[in-house]
């Protein structure tokens, strides 16, 4: 393998649910990564869908877990962020971002907060604030359409055209983002895609559009990304791969009975392997 790049993914360990770390450990590491984490929260399950569930915010052993990195001279290719727990976690992975990235680091930040026109539960507009000033940090920023609306203090759509797409791509760079790819975004009733706005350029990846959407799915995207831009793929192919690796976990999904609660990405993370070797 040419590459073997070092990356940490900083997100929340949902201990039941299929999302943040415990998809995009083994998704990073198929795609052959070496996998470094930094649990933003603990939960018993992912918030979307299950009641009375534990979370307990780990905001506050993070400055010493930077300190003893930097301590050991540590240092990673890329960092990738997903689900935060508080506010003031934010301004800590902002510390981290800046005290342990490697040259030429790769920042991603999945502004993972909301869908469906909706914040996730425990989520308000002071989040969605110190959210922006993250974003400001990101080489690549991968929202949804919700995401992006919050982020842009836009009323949220479902009926859009690509001059509306536009002008939220520039609103995200303008936010301080280098290069943005937007998840989910669709032109017509049976195609579904991802707009890549890089340096300023538009390209559009068009792929079917599914009947059932699954949980789990944004952070199954980003970090298919994140692992083929490791694997020196050019951001429209990572982007691409990504979109196609989602689609797969998700008509996987659709085979089995009762599963609600997040996607069945690992039996077809072979794919996303061949994928990669194209
Ligand atoms: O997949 C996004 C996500 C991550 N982590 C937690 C969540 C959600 C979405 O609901 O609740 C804890």
């Amino acid at each position: 393998m040419s590459q073997y790049r070092r990356v940490l993914t900083v997100q929340d360990i949902s201990c039941v649910g299929q999302c943040s770390l415990t998809v995009a450990l083994p998704v990073l590491s198929a795609c052959g990564a070496e996998t470094c984490v930094l649990p933003s929260a603990v939960l018993s399950t992912h918030t979307g869908g299950f009641t009375g569930f534990t979370f307990r915010d780990l905001t506050e052993d993070m400055p010493s877990i930077l300190a003893h990195w930097q301590k050991e001279g540590i240092d990673f290719d890329a960092i990738y962020t997903g689900y935060l727990g508080s506010t003031k976690q934010i301004d800590y992975v902002k510390a981290i971002m800046n005290g342990v990235s490697a040259d030429g680091c790769v920042k991603v930040v999945d502004p993972a907060m909301a869908d469906h026109g909706k914040l996730y539960y425990g989520f308000d507009q002071p989040f969605v604030e110190a959210m922006k000033t993250l974003c400001a940090q990101a080489d690549y920023l991968v929202p949804n359409l919700t995401e992006a609306c919050f982020l842009t203090d836009t009323p949220y759509t479902e009926e859009y055209d690509q001059a509306f797409i536009l002008t939220l791509l520039e609103k995200l760079t303008a936010l301080g983002a280098k290069n943005v790819i937007f998840t989910g975004v669709s032109y017509s009733p049976e195609k579904n895609g991802v707009a890549v706005y890089e340096n300023g350029v538009y390209s559009y990846y068009e792929h079917e559009m599914l009947p059932n959407g699954c949980h789990g799915t944004g952070d199954i995207y980003a970090s298919a990304f994140v692992g083929a831009l490791m694997r020196g793929k050019s951001a429209y192919d990572a982007a691409r791969i990504a979109a196609d690796y989602a689609v797969a976990c998700i008509k996987n999904t659709a085979t089995l009975e009762n599963h609600w609660y997040g996607a069945a990405f690992e039996p077809v993370l072979g794919q996303l392997i061949k994928a990669l070797e194209d």
